[in-house]
């Protein structure tokens, strides 16, 4: 995973060699590692789905689950995980597909789309869409109506495996409670300290499938899309779940290909290894030296000073040190002569 954009070689590195004949020309700068500026952000590439360990209760609350495949989702770790990010879990029985959103929101549950006249418009506040290509394609908008703490889903169908719209649409409404239309079910219960909720669906096979019946050793894709907003226009928006070989998220409500699979997995419990943004992040923090490359034309004495953008003088890295002719490298721990961390981008 890329951890953050190339970084510009701001900030001269002024080297000199002193001596009668020490002369270097074109020297390569080399930054390498260490890019503490980058955004780190979740990059799921396959979601485990466990059997559903006994009957699951509709209530937004996951004590009835099995959370040991869930992911977090989060465009960057760092500076979003409490506002704007999703832990996902999803579960299965030989009748039904279940997904759990625990929301980080400091505004919950606030999509103001009545489902009954502006059911297109779910995706405009606080909801998810699942873009599912099972053995069919089907665009799942699930969302709370705010004033009447009612749920609602919206299903865009496609025509084929290939075309992602066009097949047709459904509208589940509430019949009561948290049950919807089509034996589907999904409730929503705000955290206690109010900075998320949780989002608990149940969705029959046969709203999601064709013909096929889906078993453990299966897998389908699902594309998520999880959207922030209060009023009429999404604030905040993260797709992730991406194929093996996806990094673009451009275009994801059509992108079929680079949807993400599911793969239903016949033992729960799971012990997965930890995810790769934690690994970033960890890397992150270690800080890695800095590698500053450059070529020779002859044995020389190197000094080599790393000055800021503004060419004050932030380390005296080494001073007439010899150094044979061709490739060489300098290792720099990203610390000023102050002994304090030089910030990221200086
Ligand atoms: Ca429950
Ligand atoms: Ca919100």
């Amino acid at each position: 995973m890329a951890l953050c954009s190339p970084q510009s070689t701001q900030g001269a590195k002024r080297k000199r060699a002193p001596g009668p004949s020490l002369r270097l020309l074109g020297l390569a700068l080399l930054m390498a590692t260490s890019c503490g500026a980058g955004a780190v952000q979740t990059d799921t590439h396959g979601i485990h789905a466990v059997p559903a360990p006994g009957p699951v209760v509709i209530d937004g609350k996951l004590d009835d689950w099995d959370l040991s495949g869930q992911v977090l989702q989060c465009y960057d770790v760092e500076s979003l995980k409490d506002i704007y990010s999703a832990q996902i879990a999803m579960m299965y029985d030989s009748e039904r597909f279940y997904v759990a959103i625990h929301w980080k929101d400091p505004t919950p549950i606030g999509n103001s789309h009545d489902p009954r006249y502006q059911a297109n418009k779910g995706w405009a506040g606080d909801c998810v869409q699942l873009r599912l290509k099972t053995d069919c394609i089907s665009h799942v908008t699930a969302w709370c109506y705010a004033a009447k703490q009612e749920p609602a889903i919206h299903i865009d169908y496609g025509k084929s495996v290939s075309e992602p719209f066009g097949g047709g649409d459904r509208l589940l409404l509430r019949t009561g409670g948290w049950k919807l239309d089509g034996g589907a079910e999904m409730a929503f219960l705000k955290d206690a300290g109010g900075k998320g909720y949780v989002q608990e669906m149940k969705l029959p096979w046969k709203l999601i499938t064709k013909e096929k019946k889906y078993a453990a050793g299966d897998r389908f894709s699902c594309g998520i899309e999880l959207l922030w907003g209060e009023a009429d226009w999404p604030v905040h928006r993260y797709a992730d779940n991406l194929a093996e070989n996806a990094s673009s998220r451009e275009f994801f409500w059509t992108a079929h290909t680079a949807w993400g699979p599911v793969i239903l997995e016949a033992q729960g419990k799971l012990n997965l290894p930890a995810p790769q943004w934690m690994k970033a992040l960890d890397a992150g923090a270690a800080q890695g030296p800095v590698e500053i490359a450059y070529e020779l034309p002859a044995d020389a004495r190197v000094t080599l000073a790393i000055d800021d953008a503004n060419g004050n003088r932030v380390r005296n890295l080494i001073a007439a040190q010899p150094r044979k002719a061709g490739k060489n490298t300098e290792k720099w721990d990203g610390m000023a002569d102050n002994n304090k961390p030089v910030p990221p981008g200086d």
